[in-house]
């Protein structure tokens, strides 16, 4: 019988500080080195402008999501652990600028409302920042125990402030595009010598 796989930990991702995107990438592969844990997916990586002080760099954020065994309070140790690692010291300032943040916002149907732990995490419902990466790799159906859905929770919240760090790259109508190609290598249809026409 295969192993349990444990439940599903979505994790949000956040830095302002320090090369903010190259602190997120970094800390995604850490994740998947957790113990008793599987990384399972990773949402794209968005710029995003800060909630709180408005006198720090925007954001980079992104949410990832591992099949865990560890139980809640080994998780959040866990987490803390790779926030130090990069650089991470208590300054006494809520929602300042920061190397590294990790939190839990959502540990299966897990309810907790403990001190120092609160899942799922208690400001989720309203940040973007949040939500939208949440939604790229979550469950269009997903529940969030005490919030209700995030189909309707994403429909409540304002996106501006929010945008993806990698625009895609400008993608043309793939017909045209296959046409204007073929017309490069034979040239434009009009100049193209018919077949009967060579000698
Ligand atoms: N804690 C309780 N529940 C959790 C949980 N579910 N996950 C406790 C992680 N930690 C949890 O957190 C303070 C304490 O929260 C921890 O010791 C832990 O026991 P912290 O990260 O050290 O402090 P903080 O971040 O300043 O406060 P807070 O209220 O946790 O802030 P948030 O919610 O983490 O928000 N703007 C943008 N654009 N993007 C961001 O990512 N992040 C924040 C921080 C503010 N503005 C932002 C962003
Ligand atoms: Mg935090």
């Amino acid at each position: 019988m295969p192993a349990d796989p444990g439940a599903l930990a979505y994790i949000g991702v956040g830095s302002n500080l320090d090369g903010p995107e190259g602190q997120v990438r970094l800390a995604i592969a850490e994740l998947g080195l957790l113990p008793a844990s599987r990384l399972l997916a990773v949402s794209p990586l968005y710029l995003t402008s800060p909630l709180g002080p408005v006198d720090q760099p925007d954001f980079v954020n992104a949410v990832a999501v591992l099949a865990t065994r560890l139980v809640p309070r080994a998780l959040l140790a866990a987490l803390q652990g790779i926030e130090q690692v990069h650089g991470r010291r208590p300054d006494g300032r809520r929602w300042g600028p920061r190397p590294l943040d990790l939190d839990i916002l959502l540990l299966g149907e897990a309810l907790i409302e403990e001190p120092g732990l609160k899942v799922p995490h208690p400001e989720m419902a309203y940040r973007a920042f949040v939500l939208v990466p949440l939604a790229d790799i979550a469950p269009v159906e997903l529940h969030i125990p005490g919030l209700g859905a995030l189909a309707d929770l994403l429909a409540a919240c304002p996106r501006d402030g929010i945008r993806p760090l990698e625009a895609p790259p400008a993608c043309e109508d793939p017909a045209s595009l296959a046409e204007s190609r073929l017309s490069r290598r034979q040239g434009r249809p009009q100049d193209r010598i018919p077949s009967a026409a060579i000698h």
